[in-house]
């Protein structure tokens, strides 16, 4: 069984439905488990302001899918819930990121792991901390609270809780 963090964002109503339906369709997959699920925070746009707050939240998920497989399913429920690309870091009905698998480094494009901007993202952190403080980040091997404290405080007034289960 493989370990892997993943983090879900969505800033297109109905917000809350799109992480549920996101949710049910992995839990749907049988080699997918959901192990831990974080609160569900409100966070302000990050790098395209011109949008939406987002509701974001991270899973710790075990799996017997491959990274590349895990990507495909992820890519599958973003396209079953209707995303559609247009701009970059734009609004989005729900993004799938996986954030780190295993204590695999990938760097090809297509998947790039550990994600390439997790630690420096308070709407990441926050929720990772939440469900795993201790958590070494491969390949930096700093634990997700260390990077947190690092943070400027703005950041982290960004991202507020929202609801504490879903
Ligand atoms: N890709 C490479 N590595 C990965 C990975 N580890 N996980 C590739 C998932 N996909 C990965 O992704 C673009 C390409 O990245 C895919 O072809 C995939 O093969 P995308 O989901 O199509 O596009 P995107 O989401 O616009 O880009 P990206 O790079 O995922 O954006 P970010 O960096 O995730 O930023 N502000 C708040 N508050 N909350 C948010 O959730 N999200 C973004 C998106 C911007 N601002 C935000 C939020
Ligand atoms: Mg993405």
């Amino acid at each position: 069984m493989n370990q892997a963090f993943i983090a879900l964002g969505t800033n297109i109503e109905p917000r809350e439905e799109h992480l549920l339906q996101a949710l049910d369709l992995l839990e749907a997959d049988t080699r997918i488990t959901i192990q831990k699920k974080s609160s569900v925070y409100e966070t302000a746009p990050v790098g395209y302001l011109h949008q939406a707050d987002f509701l974001n939240m991270v899973l710790e998920l075990q799996t017997s899918l491959s990274p590349i497989e895990l990507l495909d399913s992820c890519q599958q429920i973003e396209k079953e819930l209707g995303r559609k690309r247009d701009i970059r870091f734009g609004p989005r009905t729900i993004d799938l990121d996986i954030l780190t698998f295993n204590h695999e480094n990938s760097t090809v494009e297509r998947l790039i792991i550990p994600h390439p901007r997790m630690h420096e993202r308070a709407f990441v952190l926050i929720p990772l901390a939440e469900i795993a403080p201790e958590f070494m980040i491969p390949v930096h091997e700093r634990s997700v609270e260390a990077y947190l404290e690092d943070l400027p405080e703005q950041d982290k007034e960004d991202v507020r809780l929202w609801k504490s289960d879903i």
